[in-house]
């Protein structure tokens, strides 16, 4: 059975991750840790603990004392936000993942850190992008996650810690709210439709970017952590995608349920270039080839989904 320890718990993957880790390997093997604490599932119903990733040696006492062997980092900035305040995403982004690589080499875990569709750029191949290709980015949450995919890799040859990756496109979820991504408005406009029957959006008509349902990514990093180490020939990072969308498709998908969805346009010219810079759609073939990676949401089955499960959340 695992020993997990989950930076980043409160966060939208942490959430769903560490309630499905729980189930997965029992409550009190996965400690759970946030920069805060608030009153959630994932500070409830298993071992918790206040951690501020930027105090590696808090983190080295935890890891030990939970005697944790796997490690799940995902305590970061998103791209708007790190562009916003780049010195800062540098510091947090760059910091923590070190410490988190350096405890877990110290401690011999396993080790996952996602990745992003951010970490291509205007040079990569913009549909189809491969997974082994041009990385350039030209955002700060690009340059992380480029950093991060070259450090897993450093750590697996040199120290033969074993580290795994996967280059998440935007994540839709009903649980948590992400907070400043590029990607955020796919989720803002379920909420939105639910509430007010309307949505202005910030990214604009057209602007193509990968998705994915969260319950696809949560079994996504729970099956590359189980996946057999001698079939991996890439590990930092998999690209993984259920779906390449724009704004007009979430909006047409909406209106099968609620056909007086309105959609108009506020665009952000940050977040735009932000999402302009990044691939159409990605490819997912090595992730399907060396450890089975199988996304079971579609734009429209994730609709029906999030719409079911917001109207009961927001009442
Ligand atoms: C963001 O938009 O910053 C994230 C991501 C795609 O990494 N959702």
């Amino acid at each position: 059975m695992k020993k997990v320890i989950v930076t980043g718990a409160l966060g939208q993957i942490g959430s769903e991750l560490v309630t499905a880790m729980r189930k997965q390997y029992g409550a009190d093997n996965v400690l759970a840790t946030d920069i805060r604490h608030i009153d959630h599932p994932v500070t409830q119903e298993g071992p918790f603990e206040v951690l501020d990733v930027m105090d590696g040696e808090r983190m080295a006492a935890l890891a030990k004392g939970h005697g944790a062997d796997t490690m799940i980092h995902l305590a970061a900035l998103l791209s708007a936000t790190a562009e916003a305040n780049p010195l800062l995403a540098w510091n947090l982004n760059m910091g923590g993942l070190m410490n988190a690589l350096e405890v877990s080499k110290e401690q011999n875990m396993q080790f996952f850190t996602p990745s992003s569709i951010g970490a291509f750029g205007p040079s990569t191949p913009k549909d189809g992008t491969p997974q082994d290709t041009i990385q350039r980015p030209t955002t700060m949450y690009g340059v992380n996650k480029v950093s991060g995919e070259l450090l897993g890799d450093y750590y697996f040859h040199k120290f033969g810690l074993d580290t795994r990756g996967l280059r998440f496109p935007g994540l839709i979820s009903y649980e948590v709210l992400p907070g400043g991504g590029t990607t955020d408005y796919a989720v803002d406009i379920y909420y939105k439709a639910i509430e007010e029957g309307a949505y202005t959006s910030f990214i604009n008509k057209g602007t193509y970017m990968d998705m994915m349902y969260m319950p696809d990514a949560i079994q996504a990093i729970i099956d590359l952590m189980e996946a057999d180490p001698t079939k991996l020939v890439h590990r930092n990072s998999f690209n993984v995608t259920a779906m390449s969308m724009e704004p007009e498709m979430v909006a047409a998908e909406i209106r099968k349920h609620i056909p007086t969805f309105e959609l108009s346009y506020h665009v952000d010219p940050i977040r735009q270039g932000i999402a302009e810079s990044w691939p159409n759609s990605i490819d997912a073939s090595a992730a399907k080839q060396e450890w089975g990676f199988n996304p079971t949401y579609s734009l429209e089955t994730m609709t029906v989904d999030m719409l079911e499960k917001l109207k009961v959340k927001l009442g």
